[in-house]
């Protein structure tokens, strides 16, 4: 950090090194894939090309990786020479003919290897074209044109967004979204203003309006005060920040090579998919003392989001989104801004989705990579009780973060991974960006009489309770494949044999899981440590080697397992489950997620009550926000945050970095005393 850092407003520019190394990251992923690497977009549009051999008229709902068995990635993992890669595949989700389409595509033999209809319940991911096709429809619809003459707006500032319907218990559907729609007039923050009291229903397929309900006119919210805009918000208070900038004279310490990024004791691999984002593959951490790299987590994603409102209304109570399923959590990810998004010694590194006629499209600067030193410490002793000078011993903690931007209509999810030198892996979630309001009567709380379903922000502004859940699919290899699933609890005992004064104490009880069932946790109640432990390996004094699971806030779900929406998002009755690794086992809401029914998830793969006990298995986390909205979430959210970590606990011998050498501080060549950078020694 420097005070004579340059005003980061002032330069958009990314020091040169750093796009180098962007375009050797480019360059490496044409030549060798990795078997986990992303499709490149030279094979999205031969997977476009050979599925548009097979149908005419096709749409491309998901286009990604089809992860080769496990099996065979590692071992090609153990002897790339000699190992052939597994062949490259591709999975597609497509609608042609009204139906819903499975494909799996060999691009090594350009062939299709399998062509499946999906007639179960539910529908693949929305696309974008449709959506933007969907709310267009309102602007030339007679009854929603009177409806707005009626409410003195003007059609030219209307604009419309759409929203998934979820299910309700019906048994027939068809591909339909809602809309809901908003009035600019003089701010960009239109989502402050609803044109509350009026439901659209489109259907997709013949892409028209098939309901229209106006039912009641509310006023709709004042523009004032709503645009986040520094220039219109004219910022006319200053907390006289002088400027920050995180400074590496010597360019970052770690390597991209292909997708896999290398830094300090870590290694791991890093694709982008288009429902989940980031995928974190192979992560293994280099143990010195067994001169090997050790293996942590196989593979690590966002496997499903759910967003429930609270609010019965006839224009807000369908609204239960599951965001990965329905809108795409990595086709939503955003461009992020340098220097503001990511500081200033981050990489950016770009990713490919595919559009809805299979050609890919590109989101540049779709992740950073940087180095952060945040001026915490990573361990310390001051040793001043014996005779002589003052012993203090500090290491400063400097971690890498992998961050995404993921920005759903109206909210924006920030998602770090994290890799820490003392073998953790921390992942953050931060929720910001605009609330989904409701238009209301009320310009006051005293006003209220009558059970509303969220907090008056504003004028006219109710922000209606919800939550947010998070699924994280963490396919644990701790030290190798065969692991266990630990729960030790804290448990208080009595102390009745006079064997001590003291009257209690507690101890720790462990239980290993056999089954699935016995892994099924709602976390936050009693004192319990979840650990992943591999039952063959052993810490040089015996204990088994482990990670542990430590949440951040827990939030568990607070609707009835009768309730439709929570049958979708069964994965939220319970925080964490332990599966057995299975390839097809990836979304916790199910593969067809849009108007689910909630038989395909991980609440029901579940239900089969696997052995886990020494085995390959998957920990799933969900961790949640219970969001109930405050004025200082008006007109726009400051950053909220949760999280968990994955920690060692008797993966090493000691203290992993008690053997490594300090990082070298010394002062930046500047007249300034207070700067400080960090160089390895
Ligand atoms: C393609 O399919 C869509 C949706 O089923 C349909 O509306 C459209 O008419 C079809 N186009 C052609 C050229 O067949
Ligand atoms: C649009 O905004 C302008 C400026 O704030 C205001 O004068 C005008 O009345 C608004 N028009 C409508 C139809 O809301
Ligand atoms: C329980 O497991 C923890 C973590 O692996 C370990 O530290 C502890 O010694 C175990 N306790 C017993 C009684 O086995
Ligand atoms: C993998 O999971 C799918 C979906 O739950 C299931 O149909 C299949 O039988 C499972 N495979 C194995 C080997 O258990
Ligand atoms: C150091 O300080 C002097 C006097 O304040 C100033 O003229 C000079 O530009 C400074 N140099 C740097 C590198 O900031
Ligand atoms: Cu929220």
């Amino acid at each position: 950090m420097g005070t004579k850092a340059m005003d980061p407003r002032k330069s958009n520019s990314t020091p040169t090194p750093f796009f180098l190394l962007f375009s050797l990251f480019s360059l490496a992923a044409c030549h060798e894939h990795h078997p986990l690497d992303p499709l490149t977009p030279f094979e999205q549009t031969q997977v476009q090309t050979i599925v548009k051999s097979l149908y005419q008229n096709v749409t491309f709902h998901y286009v990604g990786l089809d992860e080769p068995d496990k099996a065979a990635v590692l071992s090609w993992l153990s002897s790339p020479q000699t190992n052939q890669i597994p062949d490259r595949q591709a999975f597609v989700i497509a609608r042609a003919d009204s139906q819903s389409h499975e494909i799996v595509v060999n691009l090594a033999t350009k062939e299709v290897v399998t062509d499946k209809v999906y007639d179960g319940y539910g529908y693949p991911m929305l696309t974008f074209e449709e959506q933007a096709a969907a709310t267009q429809l309102p602007l030339t619809y007679a009854p929603f044109l009177a409806s707005i003459e009626k409410r003195g707006l003007i059609l030219d500032q209307v604009f419309c967004g759409s929203f998934t319907v979820g299910w309700y218990g019906s048994e027939a559907s068809k591909r339909v979204v809602r809309l809901m729609c908003y009035y600019i007039n003089g701010t960009i923050n239109f989502y402050m203003r609803p044109i509350e009291g009026i439901t659209f229903t489109v259907d997709l397929e013949e892409m028209k309006i098939i309901g229209y309900h106006d039912r009641v006119v509310v006023p709709v919210p004042k523009a004032d005060g709503t645009d986040y805009r520094e220039a219109v918000q004219k910022s006319t208070f200053d907390n006289h920040l002088k400027s920050i900038t995180i400074l590496q004279p010597d360019g970052p310490s770690f390597t991209v090579e292909g997708h896999t990024v290398r830094w300090a004791n870590w290694e791991f691999h890093v694709a982008f998919d288009m429902r989940s984002g980031p995928i974190i593959s192979l992560a293994s951490i280099y143990d010195h003392k067994e001169d090997e790299y050790r293996r942590v987590m196989y593979r690590g994603f966002v496997s499903e989001l759910f967003v429930p409102y609270m609010d019965l209304t006839e224009e807000w109570y369908y609204r239960t989104f599951l965001d990965a399923g329905e809108f795409g959590f990595g086709q939503s990810a955003v461009p992020l801004q340098p220097l503001r998004d990511c500081p200033e010694n981050a990489m950016f590194l770009d990713g490919y989705f595919t559009a809805q006629d299979g050609t890919p499209a590109k989101i540049s600067n779709v992740f950073c990579l940087f180095e952060r030193y945040a001026g915490d410490i990573m361990w310390r002793h001051t040793e001043g009780a014996l005779p002589g000078d003052l012993v203090t011993e500090v290491r400063p903690d400097v971690s890498l973060v992998l961050r995404m931007v993921s920005t759903v209509a109206n909210y924006d999810y920030v998602i770090d991974w994290e890799f820490k030198q003392t073998g953790t892996i921390k992942v953050t979630a931060g929720l910001t960006g605009l609330l989904a309001v409701r238009g209301s009567i009320y310009t006051h709380k005293d006003q209220i009489m009558q059970e509303e379903y969220g907090t008056l922000l504003a004028e006219n502004v109710l922000g209606p309770y919800h939550d947010h859940f998070i699924s994280f699919h963490l396919d644990l290899d701790i030290d190798g494949e065969t692991n266990s699933f630990v729960k030790a609890k804290l448990q208080r005992a009595r102390v009745t044999d006079g064997r001590s004064p003291r009257k209690s104490y507690w101890r720790v009880v462990n239980e290993t899981a056999k089954r699935e069932s016995d892994a099924k946790i709602n976390l936050g109640s009693g004192a319990t440590e979840i650990l992943v432990t591999n039952p063959n390996k052993k810490t040089k004094v015996g204990n088994d080697i482990g990670y542990r699971l430590i949440p951040r806030t827990v939030a568990s779900r607070l609707l009835a397992n009768d309730d439709y929406p929570q049958k979708r998002a069964a994965f939220t009755k319970y925080n964490v489950w332990v599966t057995p690794y299975n390839r097809s086992e990836k979304w916790a809401g199910g593969l067809f997620v849009d108007q689910s029914h909630g038989d395909d998830n991980l609440a029901t793969w579940s239900l089969r009550d696997r052995e886990i006990e020494k085995k390959d298995i998957v920990l799933w986390y969900t961790l949640g926000f219970h969001h109930v909205p405050c004025s200082e979430d008006f007109p726009i959210m400051p950053t909220l945050t949760n999280g968990f970590e994955l920690k060692p606990t008797n993966f090493f011998d000691y203290n992993p970095m008690l053997k490594f050498k300090p990082l070298k501080q010394v002062p930046t060549p500047s007249n300034s005393t207070s700067s400080i950078h960090l160089l390895p020694q």
